[in-house]
């Protein structure tokens, strides 16, 4: 099967979900195109089965914005007639289950059609599609796929409640490949921390959703009563705060390493004891999957779909949205009892078996067949 997989190249879920689903489809031998507007971050391009298609932007002095939406539409409408797709699959609704539906329209023209689904994977229905400037084209787009999935139920329940959606939404929750944690050459804990120090992390696009500054304010909390450090991996438009809170609180600064994007991410996460993850909106929350899969227990908001990945008391701890008192508690309370550290560590990681790439594969591949099988072709003109 020829798959075009259209998606955002950067570090968001969205495009980390795309990208890993995209190779691990290639190793099984499906043929996988990429469009987007870079190469998608963690894309490994070497694999033959990988293409990778730049949608090319145009400057034109009358352009105040580049009209990115026609460019897409074009270079998939280009894509599926060069190289005869059978099916594309949209990550994140806004530009791309939109400018594949134009792209169908086109291909409609000449008497050709390929089958779209789309994945939610959360701000698109939550967040920037509920903004009345995309509201009605998002709807319209979600409606207009062959088959719609999302991350979680709650993103389920949340899209069904948003938006007036005509068909099935089925639910492919985010997933992990537990081997990519198994036998590496691990960052030595000495690296960033005393031996005597425990090691909290948080792992974020730094937007306002994630709320960085709780994630401080629990370490604040937290450091008052136990010898630790604090590491945040990411970048975005919250870094500010992160600026302006050590500004404030210079005595911190020793203890809060900031690493910017990392490659390798698993390595960090494996060292260390506590993933902090206060977000106000999360559809399901694949940072909290990735730290579960490197034996770190979590400690969260009950947002959106985390509840269905983090269980309180088992694989860590949830609290209301907005209650920076009880996750640092839940911090201080796993932090002090190294034999409850010691299992919640082992449930996190059973917990992320449970997400593993062969499980939730087989699920992507079932439906892609499902699609193609219900699919009608137009008439021949
Ligand atoms: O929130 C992000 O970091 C990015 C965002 C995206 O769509 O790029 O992530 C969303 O999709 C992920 C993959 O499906 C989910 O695991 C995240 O929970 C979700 N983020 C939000 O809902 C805020």
């Amino acid at each position: 099967m020829k798959i075009g997989i259209l998606c955002y190249p950067t570090y968001g879920g969205s495009g980390i979900v795309a990208t890993e689903l995209g190779m691990s489809l290639a190793n099984k031998g499906y043929e996988v195109h990429f469009i987007s507007s870079a190469l998608p971050a963690r894309l490994d391009i070497t694999n033959p089965n990988i293409f990778f298609h730049k949608v090319n932007l145009q400057t034109y002095p009358l352009f105040q914005y580049q009209p990115y939406d026609i460019a897409l539409s074009s270079m998939i409408y280009r894509i599926v007639n060069l190289y005869k797709l059978d099916l594309l699959h949209a990550h994140y609704a806004i530009p791309y289950a939109y400018a594949a539906f134009t792209a169908k329209q086109m291909l409609k023209e000449e008497g050709k059609d390929v089958p779209l689904v789309t994945t939610l994977h959360g701000t698109d229905i939550t967040l920037v599609g509920q903004h009345p400037s995309y509201k009605h084209a998002v709807e319209f787009s979600i409606n207009q796929s062959d088959t719609i999935t999302s991350v979680s139920e709650s993103l389920k329940k949340d899209t069904l409640q948003l938006f007036h959606i005509k068909k099935e939404i089925e639910v492919i929750t985010n997933f992990i490949d537990n081997t990519e944690f198994e036998n590496k050459t691990y960052c030595q804990r000495n690296q960033f921390a005393k031996p005597d120090q425990k090691i909290l992390i948080h792992v974020s696009n730094l937007r306002p959703v994630k709320r960085v500054e709780e994630v401080l304010e629990i370490f604040k909390n937290v450091q008052k009563k136990i010898n630790c450090m604090l590491i945040i991996i990411g970048e975005g438009p919250d870094m500010e705060k992160v600026n302006q809170f050590l500004e404030e609180q210079p005595h911190l600064i020793n203890k809060i390493r900031l690493l910017g994007k990392v490659n390798d991410l698993y390595k960090i996460l494996q060292l260390s004891d506590v993933f902090l993850l206060p977000s106000e909106q999360e559809s399901f929350g694949l940072a909290a999957l990735e730290a579960m899969a490197a034996e770190t227990p979590v400690i969260s908001s009950n947002a959106g779909g985390i509840p269905e990945v983090n269980i309180q008391g088992e694989t860590g701890y949830l609290a209301e949205i907005g209650n920076v008192e009880a996750m640092s508690n839940y911090t201080i309370k796993l932090l002090s009892d190294d034999v409850l550290l010691a299992q919640m560590k082992k449930n996190a990681k059973e917990q992320a078996m449970r997400f593993d790439l062969k499980n939730i594969l087989p699920l992507y591949e079932k439906m892609y067949e499902h699609t193609l099988a219900t699919f009608k072709q137009p008439a021949l003109h």
